[in-house]
């Protein structure tokens, strides 16, 4: 039988089939042994085959489909070993708040840019709206036009009070789809003001510095009550990049790739080079100091 892996604990693998049933099943040692870049060769969102036992409660997962895409992150910046977040996925959001834990515009970049080298689309969710003033909000604005302009669809939720969230909950609809971002940015609350019926654990922020519990420990994805699934993964400090080559990387800026073309050198790093379209983009505003700088960043990194 076919299924989806909708959490995966490290001892079982639960495996959803198409008539909603969820059953526990382990991996065909093989699959383990096969995949060493990975620490885990099974992923949230793989289709895989079934054969069921123990009166069909438990099963085992004989095959794992090859995957559409997937989207990967490493355990830490210097390691060998990353970690498949999630597989299949029609589309990423990154839940950022620009209330507490606020989401840094580098953060923000380095998941846009992980998701484009994965060719997964992506858009970000400003939440926790209701803690913004005036003074915030107008930020927000002037954040969310970069983004507009860097080709990113910016929407903005209060998973407490409900605002903008029919829009995502729209935009879920039949879809597969991953909430990602700090821990304590609304993921989980978000996933329950979109279907009330589910469950997610939610958590409160820490009473002296105002960070998440890291309260989703493990990635899960639900089944919402209008044929989409969203996975709710557990919140991040950082995103280990994967390796890119150094003039790959503005291929994951789509407002800078947009104007290689126009740069002397095919080659351009849009660092030092002079007849750079890049950098003519940034004296006449077509790209964003912020998002420059956050490629400058990455750049370094690499
Ligand atoms: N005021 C306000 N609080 C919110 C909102 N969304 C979430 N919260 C609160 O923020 C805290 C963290 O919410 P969670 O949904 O657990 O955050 P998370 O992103 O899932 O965190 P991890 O599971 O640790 O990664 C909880 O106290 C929520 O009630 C919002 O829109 N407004
Ligand atoms: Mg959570
Ligand atoms: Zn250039």
């Amino acid at each position: 039988m076919e299924g989806i892996v909708v959490k995966s604990t490290g001892s079982w693998i639960i495996v959803r089939l198409p008539d909603g049933t969820r059953h526990e099943c382990k991996l065909k040692g093989q699959f383990r042994m096969r995949d060493i870049k990975h620490t885990n060769p099974v992923a949230i969102g793989d289709h895989v085959h079934v054969e069921l036992m123990q009166g069909d409660s438990h099963g085992m997962i004989t095959d794992i489909r090859p995957r559409d895409n997937y989207i990967i992150r490493k355990a830490t910046k210097l390691s060998k070993v990353s970690h498949i977040i999630a597989a299949n996925l029609d589309h990423a959001y990154l839940v950022a708040t620009l209330a507490q834990p606020r989401t840094s515009n580098g953060f923000i970049d380095r998941f846009l840019v992980t998701a484009a080298a994965y060719q997964i689309p992506a858009s970000i969710i400003f939440n926790k709206t209701d803690l913004y003033d005036a003074e915030v909000m107008e930020n927000l604005k002037k954040l969310s036009r970069i983004y507009e302009r860097a080709g990113y669809h910016c929407y903005q939720t209060s998973a407490l009070k409900g605002d903008g969230v029919p829009v995502i909950r729209e935009l879920l609809n039949g879809k597969v789809s991953l909430f990602s971002g700090h821990s304590g940015a609304g993921k989980s609350a978000l996933i329950k003001a979109i279907d009330p019926a589910l469950n997610p654990r939610i958590g409160k922020l820490s009473s002296v510095h105002l960070k998440g519990m890291h309260t989703t420990t493990f990635a899960e994805m639900y089944e919402l009550d209008n044929h989409g699934f969203i996975v709710d993964t557990p919140g991040i400090r950082e995103f280990g990049l994967i390796d890119f080559e150094k003039t790959e990387i503005h291929r994951c800026f789509p407002e800078m790739d947009k104007l290689l073309p126009d740069c002397n050198y095919k080659n351009c790093t849009h660092t030092h080079e002079p007849g750079c379209a890049v950098k003519a983009g940034i004296e006449n505003g077509s790209v964003s100091v912020l998002r420059y700088n956050s490629y400058l960043s990455i750049l370094n990194d690499s």
